[in-house]
């Protein structure tokens, strides 16, 4: 297993094959780093100087702030999906996961997915209706809806189409955020659903809502009433503390906790309680789940356990054998992550990652692990458990029920392979 000439020599320290240490061991340890050469790149007897930016005033204040100049690489890949002149801005732009850190994703870094582009809503002149089986039918303006008491939760919106690339026969070679890039963990504030339909007046018979966008698709998805009500639905209008932005469905939104992006309709214009699912175009061409039997599943909405490594990962490479961390995201629509194991050696032999603790129920959680890399050839891998007990699948148990090509709600354990040079590639393993 691990090379016992690079490890530090205590059996405590090592927690599974190809390098994966004990935290708790390398705290007390700091001695123990540095007589192993650990401190990576720390040069010791360099002078730390006074740089320019230390000898005259710096810049005044701004309105509205923006990062350093020097990540401004920081940005959201795009990929549009139609080149046809009709549907030109229907795509989607990943969060660049693997240049982030922590749990909450930046409003300006939030990945998007627009089915006919970005409406410009006047706030002023947006009306969202509740009607259908209800006993008063409502038409609340932006300025209405925000004298209602709120709340604020935080969670992920993941796209049900996540991880796309990864249900293509060969694995592409591309970064961490564009493959599993399509979600996004942000603080919600808004007011609860189930406030605005108790003054609507559910009708009995009422079992579904049929929520419409104002995009020209009018991107619309039935709901499920019952169930989404017990999970917390919200109509959004704050993100992270500030207005949506107009990518995220300004002036409103639905969050639905934990289930498909999809459903989470931007720039809601209507919801209209219905008795049956309307079988839009949006749930029956799309978002339907092709099994090998030739038969599609519809109405999947709760996203399933899932996590990735996003340090060391594709041009987040290791330079040279020594310390690092292993780094990464986990989530679960199902509830809390309770479990995130790592492998540094394709599978045979996993340790229990730290994970970061205050993540919520279906919200974004951080794993972590020191690896000391001993320079030769290993492939990592993160397996997640939520609090229900689902475990995430393999590649293999994962596409056993559906046909070739199937790629919604894919959730299987991601490898990533580093090479002697440190390049680290995607690899269906
Ligand atoms: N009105 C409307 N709502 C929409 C969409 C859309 O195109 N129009 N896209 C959906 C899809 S497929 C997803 S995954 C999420 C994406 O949310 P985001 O763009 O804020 O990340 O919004 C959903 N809500
Ligand atoms: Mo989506």
């Amino acid at each position: 297993m691990a090379s016992s000439k690079s490890l530090p020599p205590s059996q405590e320290s090592i927690e599974a094959g190809g390098g994966l240490i004990n935290r708790r061991w390398l705290m007390k340890s700091g001695l123990a780093i540095g007589t192993f050469g650990l401190t990576a790149g720390a040069a010791r007897a360099e002078q730390i100087g006074v740089p320019e930016w230390s000898s005259t005033p710096g810049k005044g204040m701004s309105g509205y702030g923006q990062p350093s100049p020097f990540e401004s690489d920081v940005s959201r890949p795009a990929l549009k999906l139609f080149t046809d002149g009709i549907a030109d801005e229907s795509g989607v732009s990943f969060t660049p996961l693997e240049k982030l850190a922590g749990t909450m994703t930046p409003n300006g870094l939030f990945f998007e997915r627009h089915h006919s582009g970005i409406p410009e809503i006047d706030p002023a002149k947006h009306k969202f209706a509740i009607h259908g089986l209800v006993k008063r039918r409502l038409v609340f303006s932006v300025e209405n809806l925000l004298r209602y008491p709120m709340v604020t939760r935080t969670c992920f919106i993941e796209c049900a189409g996540n991880s796309l690339f990864n249900s293509l026969a060969e694995p592409q070679q591309r970064s961490a955020g564009e493959i599993h890039g399509l979600i996004g963990n942000a603080e919600w504030t808004g007011v609860p659903l189930a406030l605005l339909l108790e003054e609507a007046g559910v009708d009995v018979e009422a079992k579904w809502l049929h929520v419409e966008g104002a995009d020209a698709a009018k991107m619309s998805r039935s709901v499920p009433l019952k169930q989404a009500l017990a999970g917390d639905a919200i109509i959004a209008l704050y993100q992270n503390g500030e207005r949506l932005r107009p990518e995220q469905g300004y002036p409103m939104r639905l969050v639905l906790p934990g289930w498909q992006g999809n459903m989470c309709v931007k720039w809601l214009r209507r919801i209209k309680l219905v008795t049956k699912p309307l079988h839009t175009k949006d749930e029956t061409s799309k978002y339907t789940l092709l099994q090998k039997d030739g038969k599609a599943r519809q109405f999947t909405f709760e996203m399933g356990v899932k996590s990735v490594i996003t340090a060391p990962s594709p041009g987040v490479t290791p330079s040279g054998k020594g310390l690092y961390q292993v780094s990464g995201l986990a989530w679960s629509g199902g509830g809390r992550i309770t479990r995130v194991e790592i492998s540094a050696d394709g599978g045979t032999s996993w340790a229990d990652a730290h994970i970061n603790p205050g993540s919520g129920p279906q919200a974004l959680a951080r794993f972590r692990l020191p690896w000391l890399w001993d320079g030769s050839p290993r492939t990592l891998m993160s397996r997640a458990t939520d609090e229900t007990g689902s475990v995430q699948p393999t590649r293999e148990a994962w596409y056993r029920p559906f046909a070739a090509g199937q790629l919604f709600h894919q959730n299987a354990i991601q490898a990533w392979a580093v090479a002697a040079n440190g390049e680290v590639r995607n690899v269906y393993a």
